[in-house]
Protein backbone atom coordinates (compact mmCIF):
# COMPACT_ATOMS: atom_id res chain seq x y z
CA UNK A 1 0.00 0.00 0.00
CA UNK A 2 1.60 3.66 -0.90
CA UNK A 3 1.73 6.01 1.75
CA UNK A 4 -0.13 9.37 2.00
CA UNK A 5 1.32 12.12 1.02
CA UNK A 6 3.21 14.24 3.86
CA UNK A 7 2.07 17.59 2.50
CA UNK A 8 -1.41 18.84 2.96
CA UNK A 9 -2.26 21.93 0.91
CA UNK A 10 -5.59 23.61 2.30
CA UNK A 11 -6.57 26.34 0.07
CA UNK A 12 -8.83 27.02 -2.80
CA UNK A 13 -7.67 26.94 -6.78
CA UNK A 14 -8.47 30.80 -7.10
CA UNK A 15 -5.98 32.26 -4.79
CA UNK A 16 -3.40 33.48 -5.87
CA UNK A 17 -1.58 32.74 -2.69
CA UNK A 18 -2.48 28.97 -2.51
CA UNK A 19 -1.38 29.08 -6.64
CA UNK A 20 1.77 30.23 -5.11
CA UNK A 21 2.42 27.14 -2.67
CA UNK A 22 1.55 24.42 -5.13
CA UNK A 23 3.84 25.65 -8.01
CA UNK A 24 6.51 25.87 -5.94
CA UNK A 25 5.43 22.28 -4.30
CA UNK A 26 5.55 20.87 -8.34
CA UNK A 27 8.68 22.58 -9.17
CA UNK A 28 10.43 20.49 -6.17
CA UNK A 29 8.78 16.92 -6.91
CA UNK A 30 6.73 17.22 -3.49
CA UNK A 31 3.66 15.22 -3.94
CA UNK A 32 0.69 16.26 -1.72
CA UNK A 33 -2.66 16.29 -1.02
CA UNK A 34 -4.78 19.66 -2.07
CA UNK A 35 -8.00 20.03 0.22
CA UNK A 36 -10.13 22.31 -1.42
CA UNK A 37 -12.35 24.94 0.78
CA UNK A 38 -15.89 25.06 0.04
CA UNK A 39 -16.74 28.97 -0.77
CA UNK A 40 -18.00 31.16 1.76
CA UNK A 41 -17.44 28.45 4.63
CA UNK A 42 -13.90 28.13 6.45
CA UNK A 43 -13.24 24.35 7.26
CA UNK A 44 -12.60 23.24 10.91
CA UNK A 45 -8.54 22.39 9.34
CA UNK A 46 -8.61 25.52 8.38
CA UNK A 47 -9.08 27.42 11.17
CA UNK A 48 -7.65 25.01 13.74
CA UNK A 49 -4.30 25.43 11.78
CA UNK A 50 -4.33 28.94 11.24
CA UNK A 51 -5.75 30.35 14.51
CA UNK A 52 -4.39 33.57 14.44
CA UNK A 53 -5.45 34.81 10.31
CA UNK A 54 -7.59 32.18 9.52
CA UNK A 55 -6.61 32.36 5.74
CA UNK A 56 -5.64 30.07 3.27
CA UNK A 57 -3.27 28.58 2.09
CA UNK A 58 -2.09 26.86 5.18
CA UNK A 59 0.00 23.63 4.41
CA UNK A 60 0.58 20.41 6.81
CA UNK A 61 3.71 18.87 6.56
CA UNK A 62 3.84 16.00 8.80
CA UNK A 63 0.95 17.25 10.71
CA UNK A 64 2.66 20.80 11.76
CA UNK A 65 0.85 23.80 10.19
CA UNK A 66 2.45 26.60 8.32
CA UNK A 67 1.01 29.36 7.35
CA UNK A 68 1.38 32.38 5.08
CA UNK A 69 2.43 31.86 2.23
CA UNK A 70 5.74 33.74 1.53
CA UNK A 71 6.56 31.93 5.09
CA UNK A 72 5.58 28.74 3.34
CA UNK A 73 7.47 29.04 0.62
CA UNK A 74 10.11 29.97 2.10
CA UNK A 75 9.82 26.83 4.66
CA UNK A 76 9.04 24.54 1.66
CA UNK A 77 12.56 25.81 0.04
CA UNK A 78 14.45 24.87 3.57
CA UNK A 79 11.99 21.53 3.83
CA UNK A 80 12.96 20.25 0.48
CA UNK A 81 16.23 22.17 -0.72
CA UNK A 82 16.68 21.06 -4.37
CA UNK A 83 16.29 22.34 -6.38
CA UNK A 84 16.02 25.77 -4.62
CA UNK A 85 14.50 28.87 -4.93
CA UNK A 86 15.78 31.39 -3.46
CA UNK A 87 19.25 32.61 -4.84
CA UNK A 88 21.94 31.30 -2.94
CA UNK A 89 23.78 34.59 -1.78
CA UNK A 90 22.14 36.32 1.45
CA UNK A 91 22.24 39.89 -0.43
CA UNK A 92 20.13 38.70 -3.86
CA UNK A 93 17.62 36.72 -0.71
CA UNK A 94 16.96 39.97 0.72
CA UNK A 95 15.95 41.59 -2.50
CA UNK A 96 13.49 38.88 -3.77
CA UNK A 97 11.95 38.37 -0.73
CA UNK A 98 11.84 42.51 -1.18
CA UNK A 99 10.44 42.37 -4.41
CA UNK A 100 8.03 39.39 -3.13
CA UNK A 101 6.27 41.77 -0.56
CA UNK A 102 6.15 44.61 -2.85
CA UNK A 103 4.13 42.83 -5.19
CA UNK A 104 1.83 41.25 -3.12
CA UNK A 105 1.45 45.17 -1.15
CA UNK A 106 0.52 46.68 -4.16
CA UNK A 107 -1.04 44.25 -6.92
CA UNK A 108 -3.23 42.13 -4.23
CA UNK A 109 -5.83 45.03 -3.21
CA UNK A 110 -5.38 46.65 -6.60
CA UNK A 111 -6.65 43.77 -8.27
CA UNK A 112 -9.10 42.57 -6.20
CA UNK A 113 -10.81 46.11 -6.59
CA UNK A 114 -10.88 46.01 -10.45
CA UNK A 115 -12.49 42.77 -10.27
CA UNK A 116 -15.06 44.18 -8.11
CA UNK A 117 -14.74 42.18 -4.69
CA UNK A 118 -14.16 45.00 -2.43
CA UNK A 119 -15.44 48.63 -3.23
CA UNK A 120 -13.43 51.67 -4.86
CA UNK A 121 -12.42 53.15 -8.70
CA UNK A 122 -11.47 50.34 -10.95
CA UNK A 123 -9.55 53.00 -12.64
CA UNK A 124 -7.83 54.59 -9.75
CA UNK A 125 -6.79 50.82 -8.89
CA UNK A 126 -6.15 50.15 -12.62
CA UNK A 127 -3.80 52.91 -12.33
CA UNK A 128 -2.36 51.60 -9.18
CA UNK A 129 -2.20 48.18 -10.19
CA UNK A 130 0.49 49.24 -13.72
CA UNK A 131 2.54 51.68 -11.31
CA UNK A 132 3.70 48.37 -9.35
CA UNK A 133 3.87 47.03 -12.50
CA UNK A 134 6.35 49.50 -13.95
CA UNK A 135 8.47 49.30 -10.87
CA UNK A 136 8.42 44.94 -10.90
CA UNK A 137 9.62 45.38 -14.82
CA UNK A 138 12.99 47.00 -13.54
CA UNK A 139 13.23 44.59 -10.71
CA UNK A 140 12.93 42.06 -13.76
CA UNK A 141 15.36 43.40 -15.34
CA UNK A 142 17.48 43.89 -12.29
CA UNK A 143 16.89 40.44 -10.74
CA UNK A 144 17.29 38.09 -13.79
CA UNK A 145 20.62 39.80 -15.39
CA UNK A 146 19.07 39.80 -19.01
CA UNK A 147 17.76 35.59 -18.11
CA UNK A 148 14.43 34.68 -18.64
CA UNK A 149 13.32 34.70 -15.11
CA UNK A 150 13.50 36.79 -12.40
CA UNK A 151 15.62 33.83 -10.70
CA UNK A 152 17.99 33.79 -14.12
CA UNK A 153 17.90 31.04 -15.77
CA UNK A 154 15.46 29.25 -14.24
CA UNK A 155 11.90 29.76 -12.40
CA UNK A 156 12.37 31.16 -8.72
CA UNK A 157 10.83 32.46 -5.52
CA UNK A 158 9.63 35.56 -6.93
CA UNK A 159 9.03 34.71 -10.53
CA UNK A 160 6.54 32.30 -8.69
CA UNK A 161 4.90 35.09 -6.09
CA UNK A 162 4.53 37.77 -8.91
CA UNK A 163 3.70 34.96 -11.25
CA UNK A 164 0.74 33.77 -8.97
CA UNK A 165 -1.20 37.13 -9.80
CA UNK A 166 -0.58 36.14 -13.85
CA UNK A 167 -4.67 34.17 -13.78
CA UNK A 168 -6.06 37.41 -11.78
CA UNK A 169 -4.25 39.75 -14.36
CA UNK A 170 -6.35 38.49 -17.04
CA UNK A 171 -9.52 38.31 -15.02
CA UNK A 172 -9.04 41.95 -13.81
CA UNK A 173 -8.55 42.96 -16.88
CA UNK A 174 -12.43 41.29 -18.51
CA UNK A 175 -13.78 42.63 -15.62
CA UNK A 176 -12.69 46.07 -15.25
CA UNK A 177 -12.17 46.95 -18.80
CA UNK A 178 -8.98 48.08 -18.16
CA UNK A 179 -5.31 47.07 -19.26
CA UNK A 180 -3.22 45.33 -16.85
CA UNK A 181 0.13 44.18 -18.72
CA UNK A 182 0.60 46.43 -21.58
CA UNK A 183 2.81 48.43 -23.79
CA UNK A 184 4.64 50.16 -20.48
CA UNK A 185 5.91 46.56 -19.34
CA UNK A 186 7.07 44.85 -22.26
CA UNK A 187 9.65 42.42 -20.63
CA UNK A 188 7.26 41.53 -17.90
CA UNK A 189 4.40 40.40 -20.59
CA UNK A 190 7.40 38.22 -22.20
CA UNK A 191 7.63 36.70 -18.96
CA UNK A 192 4.28 36.24 -18.31
CA UNK A 193 3.96 33.80 -20.91
CA UNK A 194 7.01 31.88 -20.43
CA UNK A 195 5.92 31.55 -16.90
CA UNK A 196 2.54 30.49 -17.45
CA UNK A 197 4.05 28.03 -20.29
CA UNK A 198 6.55 26.16 -17.62
CA UNK A 199 6.40 22.98 -16.74
CA UNK A 200 5.23 23.02 -13.25
CA UNK A 201 2.95 26.13 -13.93
CA UNK A 202 0.99 24.85 -16.79
CA UNK A 203 -1.70 23.22 -14.98
CA UNK A 204 -1.69 24.83 -12.00
CA UNK A 205 -2.12 29.00 -13.26
CA UNK A 206 -5.79 29.20 -13.04
CA UNK A 207 -8.11 30.15 -16.18
CA UNK A 208 -8.98 34.08 -16.13
CA UNK A 209 -12.15 32.98 -17.61
CA UNK A 210 -12.80 30.64 -14.89
CA UNK A 211 -11.51 33.48 -12.43
CA UNK A 212 -13.93 35.69 -13.61
CA UNK A 213 -17.11 33.19 -13.15
CA UNK A 214 -15.72 32.32 -9.81
CA UNK A 215 -15.80 35.86 -8.80
CA UNK A 216 -19.51 35.98 -9.57
CA UNK A 217 -20.04 32.92 -7.26
CA UNK A 218 -17.78 34.48 -4.78
CA UNK A 219 -19.42 38.24 -4.69
CA UNK A 220 -22.96 36.25 -4.03
CA UNK A 221 -21.98 34.04 -1.41
CA UNK A 222 -20.15 37.10 0.16
CA UNK A 223 -23.38 39.00 -0.15
CA UNK A 224 -25.60 36.19 1.18
CA UNK A 225 -23.23 36.16 3.90
CA UNK A 226 -23.55 39.71 4.78
CA UNK A 227 -27.43 39.60 4.50
CA UNK A 228 -27.79 36.43 7.12
CA UNK A 229 -25.51 38.65 9.33
CA UNK A 230 -27.39 41.53 9.80
CA UNK A 231 -30.81 40.03 9.87
CA UNK A 232 -29.68 38.36 12.88
CA UNK A 233 -31.14 40.06 16.10
N1 LIG B 1 -0.94 37.18 3.49
C1 LIG B 1 -1.68 35.96 3.29
C2 LIG B 1 -2.94 36.28 2.51
C3 LIG B 1 -3.85 35.08 2.40
C4 LIG B 1 -5.25 35.47 1.94
O1 LIG B 1 -5.64 36.65 1.91
N2 LIG B 1 -6.03 34.45 1.61
C5 LIG B 1 -7.40 34.69 1.22
C6 LIG B 1 -7.74 33.92 -0.05
S1 LIG B 1 -7.03 34.72 -1.46
C7 LIG B 1 -8.31 34.20 2.33
O2 LIG B 1 -8.08 33.18 2.94
N3 LIG B 1 -9.38 34.96 2.57
C8 LIG B 1 -10.35 34.64 3.56
C9 LIG B 1 -10.52 35.75 4.55
O3 LIG B 1 -9.93 36.83 4.37
O4 LIG B 1 -11.27 35.56 5.51
C10 LIG B 1 -0.79 34.93 2.58
O5 LIG B 1 0.15 35.36 1.89
O6 LIG B 1 -1.01 33.72 2.75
Amino acid sequence: MSEPPVVVVVGGWASPFVTRVCIALKLKGVEYEFLQEAVGKKSELLLRSNPVYKKMPVILHGGLPVCESLVILQYVDEAFPVPSILPPDPYRRAVHRFWAEYADAKLHTGLRTMRGMVGGDKADAAEQVSAALRQLEEALAECSGGKPYFGGDDVGFLDIVVGSYIGWFGAAERIAELPVLDEATPRLAAWASRFCAYEAVRDLMPDADRLVEFGEVLRAALAAAAANASSWP
